[in-house]
This record gives C-alpha cells, structure tokens and sequence, in this order.
C-alpha cells in the first residue's frame, strides 16, 4: 500500500511517548472525552464488542491520529471509538491493530496501546484470533492469556529499559472474567512474527517450550502496555487448531469463518467482562 504522509515513529529521533501525547490529545479533542479509562484492541472475531459495551460517543478514522496506519488488512476496521460504559466509564477501543509482520517497525505496533496509557487507560483488554494447541479446543473456544512468549525477538522496549513481566497478564482480572465465564480456560500466547502460519514442527516446538496459543500480535503489546503501567487482560480466540495439530491445512478463509460464527457469542462474554472490570 502506497503511503502518502510519513509517520513521526519512523523517524529515530522522535520520541514514541511524544507521539503518543499527541495523539491522546487529538483522541480528546475529537471525541470530547478528556480521559479514557479502560482500552479494548479487538481483533479478529471480537469485532462486535464494540456494539455490546456501552453508548458509541465518537468514532475516528484511526489514520486521522498522529502515528497510526492506514489498515493493512481486509476485515481489519481502523476505527478508534469512544465508548461509554454502563458504569460511567469511557472505553477507547482500538480497531485498527498494526502487526509486526507488516514490517513498520515495533514502535508502530506498539502505539496504539501507548496512545491509550497517554489518553489514561489503565487497563488494557488484548484481544485476538488465534491457533490453538490443546487439542480440547474447538474451533471458536474463547481462551484468557496467562502468560506469553514472546518469539519475535524484538522488543517495544528501547534501550537499557528493564521492565519486570511477572503476572503480566493479571491474575486479578482473569479472575475478574471467570466471575462471568467459571469455564474459561487458559493458556499460554506464542507470538510468531508471520504472516506465514507455522510449521508443524514450530508448534511441537511451540508446545514443548510451553506454549498453548500460537498467534501473531498481543506479546509486543502487553510489555508495551506493563511498561506503561496498565493492567492487562488478555484473551485470544481459538479459530483453528494450529498447523499439525488440525489434521488439515489451515486456510485463512477458515480462520475469517470460524471468527465470524463465534464472534456474537465472544463479543456478548466480553461486553460483560468489560461490565465487571
Ligand atoms: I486466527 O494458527 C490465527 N492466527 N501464528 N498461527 C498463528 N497465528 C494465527 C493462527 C495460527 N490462527
């Protein structure tokens, strides 16, 4: 996709948590919501969340905001919209997630999460479509992420910035969500750089080292939301069993469908975990 305007994160010498003021207060100005409390990336399948939150307040064109990306991907909506929760609360949702394998660099992956810390989310709700391991889990099984790692060798982290991950992905609310779902399992996330699915052999890998969700998002996110000080809830949706484990090939097409059935279902459960938050 050609791109007319440069980003400012491109530049080195630009400092991404400038960029990212800037864009929490174009979020402000253009929604008339001085502060956001909570923020939500819904990827594929959890789409329809959006709608079951709360009271739309604003919708924005992501690419309207300093730092983000015009959509790499069909089906991927760059929205960002505001939100007001039953509960009083202002929801930032995220629509329009870049991933690392679009090849822009961690820092534009990453900004969005560091937009909602900015805009004074405290919590922050990754979401994501995603392979399964565990044989167990059909496709369309809602998973909470307990905990992560992180195969991209990359880092949103710049320079000697030594953040503890421990209970990265919060006990608490993962508590807080089971309150609604008592059968929600869980499992650890593998983040893949992509686009390429795995190999068979990757995920034996990926379960030997200890790993139960493969996917390509989410980890880069989450030490980027810890590093700004937000509480994580992460939940991916199982929309295939990973390569090797389904005895058939996976097929992106599969992938949309599987995450269009289960998405009312999916989104319902996260409306209401939001609720409980
Ligand atoms: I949806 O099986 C979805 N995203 N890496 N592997 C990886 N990412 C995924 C998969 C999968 N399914």
């Amino acid at each position: 996709m050609l791109e007319t305007t440069q980003n400012p994160l491109d530049d080195r010498a630009t400092d991404p948590f400038e960029v990212a003021r800037q864009a929490a207060v174009q979020i402000a100005a253009k929604t008339g919501v001085e502060k956001h409390d909570i923020a939500l990336t819904l990827g594929s399948g959890w789409g329809k969340a959006a709608d079951l939150i709360g009271e739309t307040v604003a919708t924005i064109p992501a690419h309207e905001i300093v730092g983000f990306s015009k959509p790499a991907l069909e089906g991927h909506v760059g929205t960002l919209r505001s939100i007001r929760l039953q509960n009083g609360k202002h929801a930032l949702v995220i629509g329009a997630r870049t991933h690392y394998y679009e090849g822009h660099g961690v820092r534009r992956v990453v900004h969005s999460v560091r937009t909602a810390a900015a805009a004074g989310a405290t919590t922050m709700v990754l979401t994501n479509g995603a392979g399964g391991i565990k044989e167990h889990w059909k496709p369309g099984t809602p998973v909470l992420i307990s905990d992560h790692i992180n195969l991209t060798a990359d880092s949103p982290l710049e320079g000697a910035t030594f953040i503890d991950l421990t209970d990265l992905y919060s006990k608490r609310l993962r508590e807080v969500a089971r309150t609604i779902d008592p059968t929600l399992d869980e499992g650890v996330y593998t983040q893949f750089r992509g686009p390429h699915y795995e190999t068979p052999a990757e995920v034996q890998m990926a379960k030997a080292i200890g790993g139960h969700i493969v996917g390509m998002s989410t980890a880069l996110e989450a030490i980027a939301a810890r590093q700004g000080g937000m509480e994580i809830l992460g939940m991916s949706l199982v929309t295939n069993l990973a390569a090797g484990i389904q005895k058939t090939p996976l097929s992106h097409q599969e992938v949309i469908d599987a995450g269009r059935e289960a998405e009312p279902v999916i989104s319902a459960l996260l409306a209401q975990i939001v609720e409980a938050l």
